[in-house]
């Protein structure tokens, strides 16, 4: 058996196009059934849904054999930011899927001048769902910041008095543009990941190879 680890959302709804192109249905549809764990057309596989930021987890310690996150999950979750390689969390990362694309940024309030701050070398409160992330991109600018770890609605950080920026994710921008704050400095573009579980890859080499390759042409196929 070789178990799919996805999360419920974009991260299921944009990997379904892979599937199909791959030859795989998935029989229950997540957001009608409270079913965790969901059949395939495929006798020999099946989809577990877990929490988008559970998937390393999964996959690393062998509750899936191999899943789909995001970059954005996957560089908290520690693993290497490299394409292929094991790195020390027993991921394997082989592929990118260009599906539930965005960016990572960094957004103030419309009144606070984040250029000058960083030129000035002030200490910039920073509020973010994404502290390795952004430790990392503000150390390589030298930019002094001090990080406040949130695990929801960043938006809000700067409005309250809590933070001068965030560091979240912006797809169209209506977010930000809803809560009047700015986009100031974009520091990577995000996509899903396909990671593999590096001792299942050795022992189911064939089945697993078999789907990464058919995984890899339907992204080729959709570019
Ligand atoms: O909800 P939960 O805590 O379980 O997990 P999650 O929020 O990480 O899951 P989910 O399903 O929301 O996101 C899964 C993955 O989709 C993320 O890990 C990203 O890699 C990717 N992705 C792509 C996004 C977005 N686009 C995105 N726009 N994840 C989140 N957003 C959020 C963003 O944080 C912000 O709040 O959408 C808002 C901004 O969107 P715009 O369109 O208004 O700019
Ligand atoms: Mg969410």
């Amino acid at each position: 058996m070789i178990t799919l680890a996805l999360s419920k959302g974009r991260i299921f709804d944009d990997s379904l196009p892979l599937l199909a192109a791959a030859g795989i249905d998935v029989l229950d549809d997540p957001e009608k059934s409270r079913k965790l764990i969901l059949a395939t057309n495929r006798p020999d596989l099946r989809v577990v849904l877990v929490r988008a930021s559970d998937v390393p987890t999964y996959v690393q310690h062998g509750g899936a054999d191999l899943g789909v996150a995001g970059l954005d999950v996957l560089l908290e979750h520690g693993a290497e930011d490299g394409a292929g390689g094991t790195g020390n969390t027993g991921l394997y990362r082989p592929l990118d899927l260009c599906i539930a694309r965005c960016r990572m940024s960094v957004a103030t309030r419309e009144d606070f001048d984040y250029a000058s701050a960083v030129r000035q070398g002030s200490r910039i409160r920073v509020a973010t769902k994404y502290t390795q992330a952004a430790r990392q991109h503000f150390a390589a600018k030298g930019v002094h910041v001090d990080l406040i770890k949130l695990y929801g609605s960043m938006e809000l950080a700067p409005l309250t008095g809590l933070a001068d920026a965030i560091v979240d994710l912006v797809s169209t921008g209506s977010t930000l543009k809803a809560n009047r704050l700015v986009e100031v400095e974009r520091i990577m573009d995000i996509s899903a990941r396909l990671v593999v579980n590096a001792a299942a890859l050795k022992i189911k080499r064939e089945p697993l190879r078999a789907l990464i390759d058919a995984f890899e042409q339907a992204v080729g196929a959709q570019r």
